[in-house]
């Protein structure tokens, strides 16, 4: 089995070493982090170093597995492992269920009780976090996160880097531009433009912080 070389030291770098590890406990793993000081725990193990120790010390066959929470730094590290020769690896919790004719891209991650139904395609970098599901024939653009308990309904298209907040749902054949962030607990019941911000049952634009929801 390849060595796994998971990027990320805060929350979701702790959820994707979890679901890694019930895959497979005997993985050999090593944990990177560029901000994050040499000797941080995660879980049982600690930060190695930054990228500077996999350009130094990286072996034949060595896997990046991006787990960094942010869509955009999530991206742009998929990019630079993969520049750099390596192959980016998708994780999958044990539990989670992958239906017939998916497609997912490198360097995903499909958290505990996730689903993904058939003829689904899935772009790189996307994160299908704590049961959250998406149904048959959907398109989810690169660096997508679905945070915990989302639920798409079928037919829909996500565009890059949106991200869609705890609990929020998409009906049937909705097209959601890129870089969207839908708020926590919304109903998504028509199509949203490119970086709009919207929330609320059913889903509206709205001004909100900076901030994920
Ligand atoms: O460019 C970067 C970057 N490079 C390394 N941007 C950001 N935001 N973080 C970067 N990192 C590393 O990712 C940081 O040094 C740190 O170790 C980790 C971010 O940790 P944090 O606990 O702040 O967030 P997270 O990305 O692990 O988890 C977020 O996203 C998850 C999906 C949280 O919002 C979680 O609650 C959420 N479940």
């Amino acid at each position: 089995m390849s060595r796994a070389i998971l990027f990320g030291a805060g929350g979701h770098a702790r959820v994707v070493l979890d679901a890694l590890l019930a895959r497979d406990p005997d993985r050999e793993v090593i944990v990177l982090d560029d901000a994050a000081p040499a000797g941080r725990p995660l879980l049982h193990l600690s930060v190695s170093g930054g990228r500077d120790w996999l350009l130094a010390n990286h072996r034949p066959g060595d896997v990046v597995i991006p787990a960094i929470g942010d869509n955009r730094a999530r991206l742009a590290l998929i990019e630079w492992a993969e520049k750099g020769g390596f192959r980016v690896e998708t994780v999958i919790h044990p539990a989670a269920i992958v239906g017939r004719e998916v497609v997912l891209g490198a360097g995903c991650f499909l958290a505990a009780g996730a689903i993904v139904n058939p003829c689904s395609t899935v772009g790189r970098g996307v994160i299908v976090n704590t049961a959250a599901s998406i149904d048959h024939d959907c398109r989810i653009g690169d660096g997508v996160h679905l945070a915990p308990g989302v639920r798409l309904c079928g037919t829909v298209t996500l565009g890059a880097r949106t991200l869609v907040g705890v609990g929020a749902v998409v009906i049937p054949g909705r097209t959601v531009g890129a870089d969207v962030v839908i708020a926590a607990g919304a109903a998504v019941a028509a199509d949203v433009r490119d970086g709009q911000r919207v929330g609320g049952v059913p889903a509206r634009p709205f001004a909100m912080p900076d901030r994920e929801p």
